[in-house]
């Protein structure tokens, strides 16, 4: 069976419902802190389940028979500036159990996401290569830059088959995201919808890569797919899909709704956003395991206004 920890988050909930379309609800246990949508928590079995607690996790895997572990809770961008031990505890804790419980051999695969926030304000800002100079300025940055350290070391050392890729921010519409930087990018979509006008927390020009959840959640099957022996990198694979600043996702939204109406007020948040990347090159995923995104901002808006606009 597949275990997903952080089922209830933006990715998880999705994740969640992809692989039980495919593996059989009953194959696939979520669980999280807390409960999470009606549509998820009637899909199959749940657990309520503390990623930081490793007696907690062994006993859901012995008791389920899990074989493959889909870590997704972790505290994002903004709010980790504002917890940073929080964030680390989480962040860290969370990956030690499961990379333990796959050295002890008692699960056999994991997925654990990065981010291109491991990249900091000094790495090249175009086409980020997958192997470049990375000083990340924010605690969820550090984090993951270290957990992707921790991941190629388990490998390397112990054989563990754990698997990941650097999420650009992403874009949903089923659950909405918690306190990262780019959630602008799902919030204005709601407000357009609401008052057809938004107030964004990142300034005009903002440019950041960016993703369609649909996108993501194929890449992550994918990977989890690939047979081992093509994956060269086993600590994070670059994943990129489109880039484009608010001002770009306002002007798509406008070919919809005519009279929507965008005004900036960077915030915090701007800074975080500023220390990321613009665009990234992720060919290495292409080579080793054909990744190819299928959603351009013009096709994520349709998504995005059909399915808020029910
Ligand atoms: C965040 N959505 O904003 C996450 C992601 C690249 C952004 O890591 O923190």
């Amino acid at each position: 069976s597949i275990l997903i920890i952080g089922a209830c988050g933006q990715i998880g909930t999705e994740l969640t419902m992809a692989l039980r379309e495919k593996y059989g609800a009953d194959s696939v246990i979520a669980s999280d802190i807390r409960e999470g949508s009606d549509s998820l928590m009637q899909s199959g079995p749940f657990e309520l389940l503390d990623a930081t607690d490793y007696a907690a996790i062994e006993d859901v895997v012995m008791h389920y028979e899990i074989e493959e572990v889909y870590l997704m809770a972790a505290m994002l961008s903004a709010t980790a500036e504002k917890f940073p031990m929080r964030a680390w505890n989480l962040n860290m804790n969370s990956l030690f159990n499961i990379l333990n419980l796959a050295k002890e051999k008692k699960i056999t695969k994991v997925f654990w996401p990065s981010s291109i926030a491991v990249f900091g304000p000094n790495t090249p800002k175009e086409q980020t290569p997958q192997n470049t100079l990375m000083e990340p300025s924010t605690v969820y940055g550090i984090s993951k830059q270290s957990g992707e350290r921790w991941c190629e070391y388990y490998f390397n050392k112990f054989g563990v088959d754990v698997r990941s890729v650097r999420y650009p921010g992403l874009i949903s519409w089923k659950t909405l995201p918690g306190g990262g930087t780019t959630d602008y990018a799902v919030e204005i979509y709601h407000k357009a919808l609401e008052d057809k006008k938004y107030t964004c927390f990142l300034a005009e020009g903002t440019k950041l890569p960016m993703m369609f959840m649909d996108d993501a959640i194929r890449a992550t099957i994918s990977i989890m797919d690939a047979d081992s022996d093509t994956l060269k990198i086993r600590s994070s694979y670059n994943l990129g899909a489109m880039s484009f600043g608010p001002e770009e996702i306002a002007a798509s939204i406008k070919n919809h709704i005519p009279d929507f109406e965008m005004s900036y007020e960077p915030d915090f948040r701007q800074a975080i956003a500023d220390s990321w990347p613009s665009s990234i090159d992720d060919s290495k995923a292409s080579e080793d395991w054909n990744w190819k995104p299928e959603f351009d901002l013009e096709k994520t808006t349709k998504e995005m206004l059909a399915n808020l606009g029910k």
